[in-house]
């Protein structure tokens, strides 16, 4: 069967396997059956994140690296009734823009972060970031991470649930069918929560990128199975229902 495609949706210019095309899709679908595809506007991050701005239907706006969060924020503070979602890699919401995700998230802001962990910074050639795994090899980790060294990978949506007054978190992986409906019903969630007023959502995907762990887009997904799931598990860590 051959599924419509979301009627904004448009063709992309990403790396074969790449797990950005995936979650845009996924995004779209999202915004579509919630009746919310003319509703919304996606404050972008800088990296291969930069590519929605050609894919998804609707407004977006292109932000400063890392402060995807913060214009979220002013955004859903001058516009109440409209949808607002960040789209960020984990270079740019975890590395350059800690301070902002934290914040936002520390405040409980009404609004949706949407985060596509790959483990390197992509866009720039596969440096390393704080989510790289231990003995990953990146180009600034030639040897392979040295956790002693780097400090060890960063599991931002645990330090959310676990230390912040939030309405949903959760961490989606797009590497199979499971995991892709899984996913759906992830983002589904976060934008309920937002759009019933709960607060501060985030979803975290892990994202293959075959170009710069220098797989084909099958072993990527294998990869992700056996090496990021291990250290980043997948699953709901916080779910607050309106009272
Ligand atoms: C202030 C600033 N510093 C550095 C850069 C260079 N830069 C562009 S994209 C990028 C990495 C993005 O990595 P990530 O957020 O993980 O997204 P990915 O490309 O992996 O999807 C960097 C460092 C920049 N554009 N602006
Ligand atoms: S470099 Fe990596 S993250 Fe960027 S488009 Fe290619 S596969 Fe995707």
């Amino acid at each position: 069967m051959v599924k419509k495609l979301p009627e904004g949706l448009k063709s992309h210019q990403l790396c074969p396997g790449c797990g950005h095309g995936i979650i845009l899709r996924l995004l779209d679908e999202c915004f579509e059956e919630l009746g919310i595809a003319d509703n919304k506007i996606v404050a972008l991050g800088v990296g291969c994140s930069c590519n929605a701005n050609g894919i998804l239907g609707g407004d977006d706006f292109q932000c400063a690296h890392g402060r995807a969060a913060a214009v979220a924020t002013g955004m859903k503070l001058t516009r109440p009734n409209v949808c607002i979602v960040s789209y960020q890699g984990d270079g740019d919401a975890y590395v350059i823009g800690l301070n902002e995700t934290l914040n936002a998230a520390y405040r409980n802001e009404n609004i949706t972060v949407i985060t596509v962990n790959n483990a390197n910074f992509a866009m720039t050639g596969g440096q390393m970031s704080w989510t790289t795994l231990p003995n990953q090899k990146t180009t600034t980790s030639v040897y392979g991470r040295n956790c002693d060294a780097t400090g060890a990978p960063i599991h931002v949506p645990e330090i959310i649930a676990n230390n912040f007054d939030v309405a949903y978190v959760a961490r989606a992986s797009v590497n199979d069918v499971k995991h892709i409906n899984q996913a759906k019903k992830m983002i589904k969630e976060a934008l309920t929560a937002q759009m019933n007023g709960e607060g501060y959502s985030l979803v975290e995907f892990l994202s293959g990128c075959p170009t710069n762990w220098h797989m084909t887009p099958a072993q990527a997904n294998k990869h992700i199975e056996e090496a990021v799931i291990p250290e980043y598990p997948v699953g709901v860590f916080k779910e607050r229902k309106a009272q």
